[in-house]
């Protein structure tokens, strides 16, 4: 199944709300932090993990995803969050930690949720399994329609929840579907240093299919993406879905990403230029369709940024709300 024009047009659209959005997050987390490095100071203060490269993986995906689905990513979320139609004013202010964010600004980049489109996501590595999974078997139990879909980094399937929900998953049949960002590091260790069996070979294990994806490429992810949840949608399953991406900047923002060599940085591919390129050579649009969809995307990047700069901190005073122990 191959993307219609109007998919291969959003395709572009949110890979391209997520650049920008990445890219002004990436100005504005340097504010306060120069000369000297300090990770607490600026308005984004603490770690900050962005998509940079990866947004194809979100966008391929996320096309086939409607209402009653749900999407987890993991700490590199935008590009999910995006792609899957989180509001993208109340994300901004969720990232800068204000009272108007997703969660009132106690979720920071790390933990954004949106009940509205279903999605979730978290700092801890492959925690998006166990939430995803759950998900799908609450929609298995009450026989209602809906699929879940959880986003891990390649390093995250060598972390006991993988394996354990895979299990699960595949025993009790449930509409999952797990996709694997193989950007080929988990922060400076490769795919290579530390496992033999990459993991669309592991669906094997759980007698479940496992595909590769190669090449970072919108078209072909949306092709692999759409067995994988009509899979899940004809109540066979779970899968694993395996894509090849590019970290193209460090681990989090301040990694300079010293363990990669010159030639391997050098032989990396943007794939947003890329992909706008075929849109536009294929005719998908026309190039005043191409520049108008790119002043709208950039007012939206722009005006999300500006509510939330504009938006308050929270009271102190209301630093417990919501905290139950
Ligand atoms: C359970 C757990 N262990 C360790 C960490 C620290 N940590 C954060 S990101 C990361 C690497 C993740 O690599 P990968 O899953 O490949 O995702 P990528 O960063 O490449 O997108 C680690 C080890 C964590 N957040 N959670």
């Amino acid at each position: 199944m191959k993307p219609t024009p109007k998919q291969r047009i959003w395709m572009y659209e949110s890979m391209l709300k997520s650049r920008l959005f990445d890219d002004a997050l990436f100005e504005a987390y340097w504010e306060g932090k120069k000369p000297v490095f300090h990770m607490g100071k600026g308005p984004l203060p603490g770690e900050m993990h962005q998509s940079f490269g990866q947004e194809p993986t979100a966008v391929g995906v996320c096309a086939h995803l409607g209402p009653d689905d749900a999407v987890g990513a993991g700490h590199r979320p935008h590009h999910v969050a995006i792609a899957r139609g989180v509001n993208l004013k109340r994300m901004a202010a969720e990232v800068f930690g204000k009272k108007t964010g997703l969660s009132g600004g106690r979720g920071g980049h790390m933990h954004l949720y949106d009940n509205n489109v279903n999605f979730f996501c978290s700092g801890i590595i492959a925690e998006g399994m166990g939430p995803g999974a759950g998900i799908a078997l609450a929609r298995k139990m009450q026989k209602k329609p809906g699929i879940a879909v959880a986003y891990n980094g390649d390093g995250a399937v060598n972390q006991g929840a993988f394996h354990e929900v895979m299990n699960m998953a595949a025993l009790w049949k449930l509409p999952f579907v797990c996709v694997i960002e193989d950007n080929n590091y988990a922060v400076s260790v490769t795919t290579k240093e530390s496992t033999v069996v990459p993991a669309w070979k592991r669906a094997a294990g759980y007698d479940c299919p496992g595909e590769y994806v190669k090449g970072n490429d919108p078209d072909l992810i949306f092709e692999a993406a759409a067995r994988a949840v009509q899979h899940a949608r004809e109540g066979k399953g779970p899968s694993i879905l395996e894509i090849e991406t590019e970290r193209l900047h460090g681990h989090f923002i301040g990694d300079s990403a010293g363990y990669r060599s010159k030639d391997e940085v050098a032989g990396q591919k943007d794939p947003i230029p890329v992909y706008r390129k075929r849109l536009l050579d294929e005719k998908a649009l026309t190039a005043a369709d191409m520049e108008t969809l790119e002043a709208n995307v950039k007012e939206e990047v722009d005006a999300a940024l500006k509510f939330a700069r504009d938006s308050e901190y929270p009271a102190p005073t209301e630093a417990l709300d919501r905290v139950y122990a």
